[in-house]
């Protein structure tokens, strides 16, 4: 079989919710040549998308949806240490968690795991995060940058509660914020220090931020 009908066998175990069946297409994928990044863009997030549209249009429900998120974590279990595989001195620490009432952790672990491929530390403090988890995360690991991300419109306005957390207390960290309803407009109105797109936007930003390649 191609890498092609492969890839789309992939993109439909994940909208179909196929757990099983979707691991194993991605080690006989990775098994045949195709890279990890190809895994993903090409098979992965298609599937995904198309999971989102359903979703939004009332044509999948809850419980699929979240067979879905399981394919893809499934797979993505798979890919992790392939994309996260780098040799060199961590280029700087990045704390990354989803921000509180907020369940959605599939970008933030793909934006997590593109960082570690590009040599940074990451501290993941997982999903639904008041602003004290941030603070005392803080304390505790002093990351370069802070990474907030948020999937809902209700959610991301709590972000700017987050950053006042930091500003308040004169704490000078660059503070980043992404996520399916987060835009560029909106990271300045609530003051963030930076916005990416997606996780590979999100490399290139911390890159910038840190002035480093
Ligand atoms: Co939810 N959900 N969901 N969901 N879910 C969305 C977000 C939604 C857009 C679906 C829709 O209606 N079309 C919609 C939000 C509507 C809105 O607010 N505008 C929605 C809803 C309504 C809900 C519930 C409220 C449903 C309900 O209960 N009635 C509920 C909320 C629960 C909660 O959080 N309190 C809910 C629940 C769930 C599941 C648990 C079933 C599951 C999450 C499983 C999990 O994450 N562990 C789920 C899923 C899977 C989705 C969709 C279908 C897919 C999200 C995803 O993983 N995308 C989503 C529809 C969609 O977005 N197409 C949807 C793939 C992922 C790779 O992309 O997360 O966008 P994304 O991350 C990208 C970028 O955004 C960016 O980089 C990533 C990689 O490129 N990025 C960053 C993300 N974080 C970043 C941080 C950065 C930088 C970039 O810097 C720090």
């Amino acid at each position: 079989m191609t890498h092609h009908s492969l890839l789309l066998i992939l993109s439909q175990c994940v909208i179909d919710g196929r757990h099983v069946e979707s691991e194993q297409t991605v080690r006989t994928l990775l098994g045949e040549g195709a890279s990890p990044m190809s895994v993903l863009d090409d098979g992965l997030l298609p599937g995904m998308a198309v999971v989102g549209q359903r979703f939004r249009d009332g044509e999948m429900f809850l419980p699929q949806v979240l067979v879905s998120a399981r394919a893809m974590k499934t797979a993505m279990a798979v890919l992790e240490p392939l994309l996260a595989a780098s040799n060199v001195e961590p280029k700087g620490t990045v704390l990354i968690g989803t921000v509180k009432g907020d369940v959605h952790d599939i970008g933030k672990n793909l934006v997590s795991v593109m960082l570690q491929g590009n040599g940074y530390r990451v501290v993941d403090i997982g999903t639904q995060n008041p602003v004290e988890k941030y603070l005392a995360a803080y304390e505790q690991h002093r990351p370069d940058v802070v990474g907030l991300s948020a999937l809902l419109t209700t959610t991301m306005m709590y972000m700017p509660t987050v950053i006042a957390g930091f500003r308040s207390r004169g704490i000078p960290v660059p503070v980043i914020v992404g996520g399916a309803p987060v835009t560029q407009r909106f990271a300045g109105e609530i003051g963030a220090d930076g916005y990416a797109k997606n996780a590979v936007d999100a490399v290139d930003l911390v890159n910038r931020l840190l002035k480093r390649t």
